[in-house]
């Protein structure tokens, strides 16, 4: 009775009013999924392909009304009698049926669509919450949310060179405790802004998008918010960092125009260093670009030992970019997007084959959102300890963390808060040292 019996696509929007897909599939039970697919800004060169129409007279060539046709009229008939209990099943037959490597024919929009709309649909079929079904009994972690409370880069249109400038809150309780301390600090951040004369306009992830004297102010602000809204920085609520610097490399250097600045990969490795030893950073993620692999091994023999390093433009969420990682020491955690390799399945043999290296998986959302809440039940199921879902602001980042206080009622007793054990290379960066 769970096999798939019917596959429906819409275009619909995300949180920046650009198209997206949302797919529904129906099981021959009467259950169904639903789910619909985030997109970035700062994507990764190295991501699947979000198949867009590029028909300029509509959304400026964003819409998705090819990808939509393709589950409608390509994959829909292929997947419908598939059992949607197995996953790996559906998931091999949607690899196979677009027969590229990158997922350009079909879209990897498209087949990701359709696989967590089964995985959807199959929890349901089982009476289970997604969490529980992806992870059974093990499922228990509430991941340490980072708060993107400040946003640069290409997430504002602001002097910020740096994407994100994130709270962690590792050293509270509980999940709902942690969520109250970046929302307090989050609105402590607001006063701060302001009474140094910034704009506290917002950016794509519900941050603050002021334009700063310098990049290093954000650091400033962030340390003043945390202990204004009373809490001890580092101690309750740390510090991480998505300079999302592929975006500024340009001939072999960094470029930061905010601050009239260019340095080369070493001059790079020289600023995190410096920021690591001045300020509690637990994590930085995409500190070096995509395919600076001298740069990344550099950055991580020197800081990998002390703090968290994260690919995500680097790794793209994809095995074998994660394999020549291990290969050339690069980094020692895993950005985890669901869309930058497009199925359920790789994204867990990409979080399984971190793990057997010791990389942490930090699961994220994309900056164009909607109200879907996979990425926190993923969380949960794997027990990552970590999840990126933006400012404690705007519903779509709402959703993620309003989802995940859900589970942590529901779990109770038996759930419990990852804090500051997600984070395994604390203790140089668990407070200044200056
Ligand atoms: C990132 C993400 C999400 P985007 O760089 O980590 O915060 O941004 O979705 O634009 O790639
Ligand atoms: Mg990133």
């Amino acid at each position: 009775m769970t096999y798939i019996e019917a596959v429906s696509a819409l275009e619909v929007l995300d949180s920046r009013g650009n198209p997206t897909l949302s797919v529904t599939i129906g099981l021959a039970d009467g259950s169904s999924g639903t789910a619909m697919v985030p997109s970035g800004a700062s994507t990764g060169a190295h991501e699947a392909v979000e198949l867009r129409d590029g028909d300029a007279a509509r959304f400026g060539g964003k819409g998705v009304l090819t990808a939509v046709a393709n589950v409608m009229e390509v994959i829909g008939p292929e997947i419908v009698g598939l059992d949607a209990l197995d996953q790996r099943a559906l998931d091999a037959t949607l690899i196979a049926l677009d027969g590229t490597a990158n997922k350009g024919r079909l879209g990897a929009n498209a087949i990701l669509g359709a696989s967590l709309a089964c995985a959807r649909a199959a929890a349901e079929a089982c009476g289970l919450p997604l969490y529980r079904y992806l992870g059974g009994v093990g499922a228990q972690v509430l991941p340490v949310p980072l708060l993107n409370v400040l946003n640069g880069g290409a997430h504002a249109q602001t002097s910020v060179d740096f994407q994100e400038f994130m709270l962690v809150p590792l050293g509270l309780p509980t999940f709902a405790e942690a969520m109250r301390a970046g929302s307090e600090c989050f609105h402590a951040l607001r006063a701060v802004l302001r009474e140094r004369g910034h704009d506290t306009g917002q950016g794509d992830e519900g941050g603050f998008a002021p334009s700063l004297r310098h990049n290093e102010e954000a650091v400033e602000v962030l340390l003043e918010a945390i202990s204004r809204a009373g809490y001890r920085p580092g101690e309750d609520v740390a510090l991480a960092l998505d300079p999302a610097v592929a975006e500024l490399y340009a001939d072999g250097r960094y470029h930061l125009r905010g601050e009239g600045r260019v340095l080369d990969s070493s001059e790079l490795v020289e600023l995190w260093s410096s920021w690591v030893s001045q300020y509690p950073i637990v994590s930085i993620e995409d500190g070096m670009g995509e395919d600076d692999w001298d740069g990344w091994a550099e950055l991580t023999s020197r800081l990998g030992s002390q703090v968290q390093l994260v690919g995500d433009d680097l790794f793209v969420t994809n095995v074998d970019r994660l394999r020549e990682g291990f290969a050339r020491g690069a980094a020692n955690a895993v950005l985890v997007k669901v869309n930058q390799i497009g199925s359920l399945s790789e994204t867990l043999d990409t979080i399984a084959l971190a793990a057997s290296h010791g990389y942490a998986s930090v699961i994220s959302h994309r900056s164009g959102e909607t109200e879907d809440t996979t990425v926190a039940d993923l969380a949960v199921a794997i027990n990552a300890g970590q999840i990126k879902a933006g400012a404690p602001s705007r519903s779509e980042r709402v959703a993620k963390y309003n989802r995940l206080l859900h589970i942590e009622a529901e779990l109770g007793s038996s759930g419990r808060y990852a804090g500051r054990s997600a984070f395994r290379l604390l203790g140089a960066a668990s407070a200044p040292q200056g």
